[in-house]
């Protein structure tokens, strides 16, 4: 009786053990590929390269491509689906505005499936491609566990539940505290904008309309606002910013730099300065010259990269990567 009772708490305790594993991808293995393409992790690299070595301002989108993926259903390359005849894919929600480099993804997918059919998911193409495009343009190298399986639903609706540009503090830790991710690294992923660009679109409201009253964030320095409206004008939907001026193609310490001089461009960046650690954090990287952000990024973005995702016999390796099988 007693180890009968023994056994299915132990059972209980296996049950809940596994399912924690999927959730936080402890399933995922480094060289999972080792046995079945062995050359698959060099193909996504060599592919990467050629692509952003002619054009290295699709390092960022692809970073960002892979932020997407991961907090819209997990890390299982939902975010590349196309929409259907029946379903509006998360390729159609507003926050995907200017999501590019999806031929990136899918050629170095057709690259894949020529070495060896059927066995790389999308999801860990994704993955790679994020990581070697980071790299390619000096940033830091992260380690990609692989064993993502990809996922066979996209829903436009569910990529609402992405970090909006005008949320504030306590919103984007609850967001990235019900992926699993921390305060810390929160502050951390943030600085993903030290790359890339973003439409005037995005800051319109900031710069004209914060209240309804034709009036401008308070937060923003005042004397970079001149600069920004010289820029945007209130209606314009097409002219791009550059979300770290001057280095843009750069991944550096600079956001930190610019956010503790109010000159982020989102509220979402404004706000890190509106929590106890996020602004501590802001504040010692663009001190120290970005002293850990290298490192902590790394960490952070290994983290990102097992939220939610399917593995073992879950989900599918699809074999086109805007397709389900
Ligand atoms: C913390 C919450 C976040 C919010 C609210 C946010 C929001 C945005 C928005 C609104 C844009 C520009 C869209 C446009 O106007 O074109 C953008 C661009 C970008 N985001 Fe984020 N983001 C967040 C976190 C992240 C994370 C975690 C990463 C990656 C680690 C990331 C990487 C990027 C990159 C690289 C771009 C530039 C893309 C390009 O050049 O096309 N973001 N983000
Ligand atoms: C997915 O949609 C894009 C954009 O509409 C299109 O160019 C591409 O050919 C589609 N891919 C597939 C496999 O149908
Ligand atoms: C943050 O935003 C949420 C959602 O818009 C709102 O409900 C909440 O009151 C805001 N919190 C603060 C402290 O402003
Ligand atoms: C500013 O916002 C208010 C309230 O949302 C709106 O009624 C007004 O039309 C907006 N003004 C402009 C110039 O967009
Ligand atoms: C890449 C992509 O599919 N972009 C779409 C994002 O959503 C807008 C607006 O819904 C579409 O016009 C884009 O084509």
């Amino acid at each position: 009786m007693a180890i009968q009772k023994h056994n299915t708490l132990g059972l209980r305790f296996l049950l809940v053990a596994l399912l924690l594993n999927i959730a936080n991808g402890n399933d995922l293995k480094l060289g999972f590929y080792k046995k079945t393409c062995p050359r698959a992790e060099a193909i996504v690299k060599r592919t990467t390269a050629n692509f952003i070595s002619r054009a290295p301002s699709l390092a960022a989108p692809l970073l960002r491509m892979h932020f997407h993926d991961c907090f819209v259903r997990g890390c299982d390359g939902s975010v590349l689906l196309n929409s259907t005849k029946n379903n509006q894919a998360e390729k159609a929600g507003i926050p995907n505005l200017s999501l590019r480099g999806f031929q990136v993804i899918d050629a170095a997918k057709t690259a894949v499936e020529a070495a060896c059919p059927g066995v790389v998911s999308c999801a860990d193409i994704l993955a790679l491609v994020a990581r070697d495009s980071i790299q390619q343009i000096k940033g830091p190298y992260w380690p990609v566990p692989l064993g993502r399986r990809d996922g066979r639903v996209s829903i436009a609706s569910e990529s609402f539940t992405l970090p909006a540009p005008f949320a504030n503090i306590t919103t984007l830790k609850s967001q990235f505290k019900s992926r699993g991710l921390s305060v810390k690294d929160l502050v951390v992923l943030s600085g993903g904008h030290t790359v890339g660009v973003s439409h005037c679109s995005t800051i319109a409201s900031r710069l004209y309309n914060f209240t309804g009253k034709g009036d401008t964030d308070p937060t923003l320095d005042p004397k970079y606002v001149p600069h920004l409206k010289s820029k945007c004008k209130p209606t314009d939907t097409t002219t791009l910013l550059e979300m770290d001026p001057g280095s843009v193609k750069t991944f550096d310490e600079d956001y930190y730099t610019i956010v503790s001089k109010r000159r982020g461009l989102f509220e979402s960046d404004a706000a890190l300065l509106n929590d106890k650690q996020t602004s501590a954090y802001v504040k010692l990287q663009a001190k120290s010259h970005g002293a850990t952000f290298f490192k902590d990024f790394s960490d952070s973005m290994v983290k990102m990269g097992k939220i939610g995702v399917l593995t073992g016999k879950n989900g599918e390796i699809r074999k086109h990567c805007a397709l389900i099988n």
